[in-house]
C-alpha cells in the first residue's frame, strides 16, 4: 500500500536562487516563532492568552502557505501568487483582530474590528485582481488597494482606536503605537513589492523580486507584530 508522501518531496533548488531560499528560511522562521509563542502563552494572565494566540496562529498560517509557496517556486519557478493573497486574506485581517483585542481594555467595540477587516478585505481583495486577473489596469487596482490601505493607516494612527489607545495608556498606548508605525511603514513595503511586479513598472526594483520584497515585509510584520504583542503581555503580567 502506498502513502502519498509527496508534500514532502523536496524540488530541486539551485545555490543562486535567492528567491528559493528566502521562501524556506521565511518558512522556518515563521515556524520557530510560532513554537515560541504558542509555548509561551500559558505563562501569561487569562486575558492575554487570546491575544498570544493570535499572534501565533498568525505565523503559523503563514509557516503553511510559506512551506507551499517554496514548494510551487521550486516546481515552476514562478510566483505563488494564488497561495500568497490565501495566506494574506486569513492573516491581515487577524492582525485587525489584534487591535482590537488590545483595545478592548478601553472598552473598543466589534465595529472598530469589522470596519478594519473589511477595509484590509478590500485592500487585498483590489490587489489580487491587479496581480493575478486584471493586469492591464494594475494602476487602478493598485489605487484603490492603496486607498484603503491608507484608510486603515489614518483610522489607526488618528481615528477611534487611537482615542482608545491614549484614554488606556501606559503600555496599551506604547504597544498601540508600535503596531501603528508597523503598518504605516512595515505594511508599505507591500506596494513597492506589488510595483516590481508588474510589467513595465520597476520590474525588479534594483533586482528585487517582487516575492522576496514581499517575504522580507511578511517576516517584518508578521513576527514583528507578535513580538509587540508579547512584549505588552509580559508587561501587563508583571504590573
Ligand atoms: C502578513 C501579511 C501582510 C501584513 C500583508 C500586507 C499587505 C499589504 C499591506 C498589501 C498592500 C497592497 C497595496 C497597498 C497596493 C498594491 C497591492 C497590495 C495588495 C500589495
Amino acid at each position: 500500500m502506498f502513502y502519498n508522501l509527496n508534500f514532502l518531496a523536496v524540488s530541486k533548488m539551485a545555490t543562486d536562487d535567492y528567491v528559493g531560499f528566502t521562501f524556506f528560511v521565511g518558512c522556518m522562521a515563521m515556524l520557530a516563532a510560532s513554537v515560541f509563542f504558542f509555548f509561551s502563552m500559558s505563562t501569561f494572565d487569562k486575558k492575554w492568552r487570546l491575544s498570544i494566540l493570535v499572534s501565533g496562529l498568525i505565523t503559523f498560517i503563514a509557516a503553511v502557505h510559506y512551506w507551499y509557496m517554496r514548494d510551487y517556486w521550486g516546481a515552476y519557478g514562478e510566483s505563488p501568487t494564488f497561495f500568497r493573497y490565501v495566506d494574506w486574506i486569513l492573516t491581515v485581517p487577524l492582525m485587525c483582530v489584534e487591535f482590537f483585542l488590545i483595545l478592548k481594555v478601553a472598552g473598543a467595540k466589534k465595529s472598530l474590528m469589522w470596519r478594519l477587516i473589511f477595509l484590509s478585505v478590500v485592500m487585498l481583495v483590489t490587489g489580487y485582481i491587479g496581480e493575478a486577473v486584471n493586469r492591464d489596469n494594475a494602476w487602478l487596482w493598485g489605487l484603490i488597494s492603496g486607498i484603503a490601505y491608507f484608510i486603515i493607516a489614518y483610522d489607526i494612527w488618528f481615528g477611534q482606536a487611537k482615542k482608545l489607545a491614549l484614554s488606556a495608556g501606559g503600555s496599551v498606548l506604547s504597544a498601540h503605537k508600535a503596531l501603528c508605525w508597523f503598518v504605516l511603514v512595515g505594511w508599505a513595503i507591500y506596494p513597492l513589492g506589488y510595483m516590481a511586479g508588474t510589467p513595465g513598472w520597476y520590474d525588479g526594483l534594483n533586482g528585487l523580486s517582487m516575492d522576496v520584497i514581499y517575504n522580507i515585509g511578511d517576516a517584518i510584520n508578521k513576527i514583528g507584530f507578535g513580538l509587540v504583542i508579547y512584549n505588552l503581555a509580559v508587561q501587563q503580567s508583571n504590573d
